[in-house]
């Protein structure tokens, strides 16, 4: 009895999360360019890309789908990153592409308001900026935008997370820090999903600052006070490492239900040994690509062919499904 009840909770589980997954559509992606046939051919753009950390493995995906489609278009890409995620760190490093004059500017921008100033002088010093993962406030200012569903990523965690608990008990979230859009938005949807649980409380919604240790260190806390936790969803690939470093720590990895964003090696590895439930799984390769080959549509003229706003569908891996090659294609 109990393996068919497994087999039929993770069947709940897979419905609820794919329903969210299948509800996610990009925008048809046009062929990738090939490369211009005009003189212009033989001018080589430079293209600056600063991503949002660059000890990140969703952003160290993302820059090796950057630099495969750069290397086919005969672009020149000049990657800088701040190893923590501070737009203090980030600015200057915007404000060096744009005396470097950079032809475009790619970036992934700690902080939707803080951003804005540096990456308006970019534009004022007619620098096109298009923003990939995270993005500003001030879209007006932008060439495209290239992200993955956060909302929808948000609600699928809720939808699966509430399943996996029978619908009741005290639940937390562990978020990196206020300001990021994606991050904002993938708590807020989680927030707005659970209110249709009236048995599940959240108990505590903490920011990490993308620190591990932070976030190991809150999962215990959060235990402490509320012993009979019994869910958490980390909104990030620190905070999945964090909460389940945290989880195993106190002996209760796999009993109390860990949902996450992202699929760096590490969090696969807890998939698959139960200490993680479900991962949602974006697509940075692909945003990366997708975001050079805007820019080389804006560079060589084709701006009719530039995607302004591009929503990528995640996937949803969990311990059934992780060795699909449809799924395991997306692993970071
Ligand atoms: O989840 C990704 C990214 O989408 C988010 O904007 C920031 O955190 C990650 O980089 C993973 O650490």
């Amino acid at each position: 009895m109990k393996g068919k009840r497994s087999m039929k909770l993770a069947a709940g589980i897979m419905t609820a999360l794919t329903a969210g997954a299948l509800s996610l559509c990009a925008a048809a992606l046009p062929a990738a360019p090939a490369l211009a046939a005009t003189k212009a051919a033989a001018k080589t753009y430079t293209v600056g890309f600063i991503p949002g950390i660059t000890t990140d493995a969703f952003y160290i995906s993302m820059l090796r789908g950057a630099r495969a489609e750069a290397a086919r278009l005969h672009i020149h890409l000049l990657i800088q990153g701040a190893a923590q995620w501070n737009y203090t760190l980030q600015t200057p490093i915007v404000n060096d592409m744009v005396t470097r004059k950079v032809n475009l500017l790619v970036i992934a921008p700690n902080d939707a308001h803080a951003m804005i100033p540096p990456l308006t002088a970019a534009v004022k010093a007619h620098i096109p900026v298009i923003t990939v993962d995270t993005t500003i406030s001030a879209t007006n200012l932008l060439t495209a935008r290239i992200t993955s569903d956060n909302t929808q990523g948000g609600k699928s965690a809720a939808d699966a997370l509430a399943k996996l608990i029978g619908y009741k008990g005290d639940v937390a979230v562990l978020n990196t820090v206020p300001g990021v859009s994606t991050t904002d938005a993938r708590q807020a949807a989680f927030i707005q999903e659970m209110k249709k649980f009236p048995n599940i409380s959240i108990v505590s919604t903490q920011y990490t600052n993308d620190q591990q240790s932070t976030a190991a260190a809150d999962v215990e806390d959060i235990l402490l006070s509320h012993p009979q936790l019994k869910g958490v969803f980390a909104t990030n690939v620190i905070n999945a490492a964090g909460a389940a470093e945290g989880l195993k720590a106190k002996g209760v990895q796999g009993k109390v239900k860990l949902i996450a964003y992202d699929a760096e090696p590490e969090e696969v590895v807890d998939l698959k040994n139960g200490s993680i439930q479900a991962l949602v799984v974006q697509k940075p390769y692909l945003e990366g690509q997708i975001a050079v080959q805007d820019a080389y549509f804006y560079l060589h003229g084709q701006k009719s062919r530039i995607r302004k706003s591009i929503v990528l569908a995640n996937v949803i891996a969990t311990r059934q499904n992780v060795n699909s090659p449809n799924i395991r294609k997306w692993f970071y």
